[in-house]
Formats: structure tokens, sequence, C-alpha cells
């Protein structure tokens, strides 16, 4: 079943020039960029889209971090793209994410308070629907 998921290259990734970088491995995996757009997004945004996280002890700094700069939204088309974009992604924390994985091989613990690693991905259907209607 074809499926749409929400990509985000977040401000260290724009930063770092690592946009062509992560779109690179998006397309040699067989996805498809739908649709994509560049800005620095708003905390009114932001507090919609990590609704779930409101009130964890990283949730202002994740905020912080993510108005910092311009993040690059994608719309990212397969099948199974939703896990198939977490896979490629790797954990959370860089510091383990697994070689191979854009986490893993270029992201690391730069010493803050907020994890900085480089991508988020949408976790479900229903998060890709919900998350897709906020950025585009
Ligand atoms: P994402 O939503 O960005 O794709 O990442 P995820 O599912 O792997 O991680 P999630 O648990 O949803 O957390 C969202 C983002 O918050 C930051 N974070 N920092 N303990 C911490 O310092 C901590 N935990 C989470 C990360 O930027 C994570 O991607
Ligand atoms: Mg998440």
């Amino acid at each position: 079943m074809t499926q749409q998921t929400l990509v985000l290259i977040k401000p260290d990734g724009v930063k770092r020039n690592l946009i062509g970088e992560i779109i690179s491995r998006l397309e040699a995996k067989g996805y498809v960029v739908a649709d994509l757009k560049k800005f620095t997004p708003t905390k009114d945004l932001l507090h919609k889209h990590y609704a779930e996280h409101e009130g964890k002890p990283f949730f202002e700094p994740l905020v912080e971090f993510m108005s910092s700069g311009d993040v690059v939204a994608i719309k990212l088309e397969g099948h199974r793209v939703i896990e198939g974009f977490r896979s490629l992604a790797g954990a959370t924390d860089p510091t383990v994410a697994l070689p191979g994985t854009i986490r893993g091989d270029l992201g690391r613990d730069w010493g803050l308070k907020v994890q900085q690693n480089l991508v988020h991905g949408s976790d479900s259907e229903e998060s890709a629907a919900r998350e897709l209607a906020l950025w585009f």
C-alpha cells in the first residue's frame, strides 16, 4: 500500500549543508519526494507538531532548537515508507544509532540540551496524516 510520511531535515542538518546528502539517501532507497519546502517553523506549528511531548523536560529546548533556523519539510512517498524511513533514520540518539543510518553516519552528541539528530519521520499512519496536514 502506497503511503506518505512527513520527513523533516532539522536545523542542524540544514546548517551543516546535509540537505542533498539526506535527500540522496531517500531517493537511492527508491522513495519519491512528492513535495518539499524550506522555512523556519513557528513555535505555534512546533507546539502542535510535538504535542505528544508537551510537559517532558526536553520539550521547550526541542521547540527552541527546531525554531532556530530553516527546516526542510518533505512529503515522502512509497510502499511502507513510514516504517522504511524510520529505519533509514536510525535510533533517536545519534551516538547509538547504527552506522548505515542517517543519524548513525552523520550525527553525534554535541553536548547540548536536546538531541540534535538531523531528521524527523512520522511514526505511524495516524501521525503521518496529522503531521502532513500541519506542514503542507
Ligand atoms: P522524531 O520524532 O524527531 O522523528 O524522533 P524520534 O521519534 O526518534 O524521537 P521522539 O521520542 O519522538 O522525540 C522527538 C525529538 O525530541 C528530541 N529528544 N530529545 N532526552 C532527550 O534529550 C530527547 N529525547 C527526544 C529529539 O530531537 C527527538 O528526535
Ligand atoms: Mg517521534
